[in-house]
């Protein structure tokens, strides 16, 4: 059995010559030393001991070269040492470096992240879904659209005079009762117009198209809108709406009702039944109130022996709220071509997180809100 005889651990020597050649030849021998401990070294263990040993800096053999080999040479060969000295003092450093990623490389933690195995498969990123609101209202401009109207967005952020008065709902009116407003702080100092609140509705961007596009125009507006409603089952102080305008020589509710129940019927299914009830709204006279027969339980009000709760067994469900432009909206516009004595129009606006409930059999809108991505992840 061949042994490997082990020799007495390498020991920095004195030297009496101070040459380039006897420099040399104790380095080569101070190297081969290196390199037989280095092979030694397994762990980082190992390696911590090792490196002490040789870089330490009181009395590691790095510190006794400088002071064996380098202070301790006679004046005239101090020069010449110095560089030999730095040289062998690189060649260590590099010497205890590869130590390391060698007793790394063979299994430690830190250096295994590093390793890349290039046949593992990929990491999958989940697709999106388009929201079920988003989707609705898609749909709901997209039935429009093919009737010839345009879509306009408008500002979230609007003036009391866009959201309130140039609807008809003059300073101080009860109706302004009726939407619990957010108001944007520290407004005071303006004229009432001119103070800034969240948008109750989407009816300001009709005004806001009123002014730019002259009659006639057809044009839906979807966009979310803000009220200060505490959250439930089926409120939430962020929701969104799809309103719709008609303004031409000769509208009528005739045009309304024939539009909205075209309207429906794309939307719903060609079988259901659309009926209207009066109503009222500040920016529309006469107003209604739009049903559709259920497109839950076709209108019967059951649905096996169970009663329909979508329509809370009627038979129909509150769908939008419309009527004919008041003659009083057409005057904060009149100057860009809608006189009252000459135009007329028709309006409608609908909740579409409360159609996206219906349709999709959702029973808490906060669902719609809060960003579950089990519950989006459905809609894919
Ligand atoms: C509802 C009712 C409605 C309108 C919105 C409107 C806009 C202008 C003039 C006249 Cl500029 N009307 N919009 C009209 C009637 C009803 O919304 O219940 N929405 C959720």
């Amino acid at each position: 059995m061949a042994t490997k005889k082990k020799s007495a651990p390498y020991a920095v020597p004195k030297l009496k010559d101070f040459s380039a050649a006897a420099l040399d030849k104790a380095a080569e021998k101070l190297l081969a030393a290196l390199e037989d401990e280095s092979s030694e070294v397994k762990t980082e263990a190992d390696w911590k001991t090792f490196r002490d040993r040789w870089m330490a800096r009181k009395d590691g053999i790095l510190t006794q070269v400088n002071d064996l080999w380098l202070k301790a040479a006679p004046k005239e060969a101090k020069r010449d040492a110095g560089q030999r000295v730095n040289q062998l003092k690189l060649k260590v450093e590099q010497g205890v470096e590869a130590a390391l990623a060698r007793a790394q490389g063979g299994g430690a933690e830190p250096f295994a992240a590093d390793r890349l195995d290039i046949t593992l498969p990929g990491t999958r990123r989940p697709l999106g879904a388009e929201h079920p609101v988003i989707r609705t209202m898609n749909e709901i401009v997209a039935v429009f659209r093919n009737l010839g109207y345009s879509m306009e967005e408008g500002p979230v952020i609007e003036t009391d005079y866009y959201n309130f008065e140039s609807l008809n709902f003059p300073p101080n009116h009860p109706a302004r009762d009726t939407q619990d407003t957010l108001f944007l702080a520290n407004q005071e100092s303006k004229p009432l117009r001119e103070r800034l609140l969240l948008r109750t509705h989407t009816s300001p961007v009709q005004i806001r198209t009123m002014e730019k596009m002259k009659p006639p125009i057809r044009i839906v507006i979807p966009g979310k809108v803000h009220r200060n409603d505490p959250p439930d089952a089926s409120h939430s102080p962020m929701f969104h709406q799809i309103e719709g305008l008609a303004v031409d020589t000769n509208i009528t509710f005739g045009d309304l009702k024939g539009t909205l129940d075209h309207a429906m019927k794309a939307l719903f299914g060609s079988s259901v039944k659309t009926s209207f009830r009066p109503s009222f709204f500040p920016f529309t006279e006469p107003s209604a109130e739009m049903m559709v027969s259920c497109f839950i339980c076709g209108g019967s009000g059951k649905r096996g022996n169970e009663p329909c709760r979508p329509c809370k067994q009627t038979g129909w469900i509150e769908i939008l709220g419309c009527g004919m432009v008041d003659p009083n909206v057409f005057q904060f516009v009149k100057q860009n071509g809608y006189d009252p004595a000459k135009v007329s129009g028709f309006a409608f606006g609908m909740g579409a997180d409360r159609i996206a409930l219906l349709k999709y059999g959702v029973d808490d809108i906060q669902l719609f809100f809060n960003g579950d991505v089990r519950f989006l992840a459905q809609f894919g």
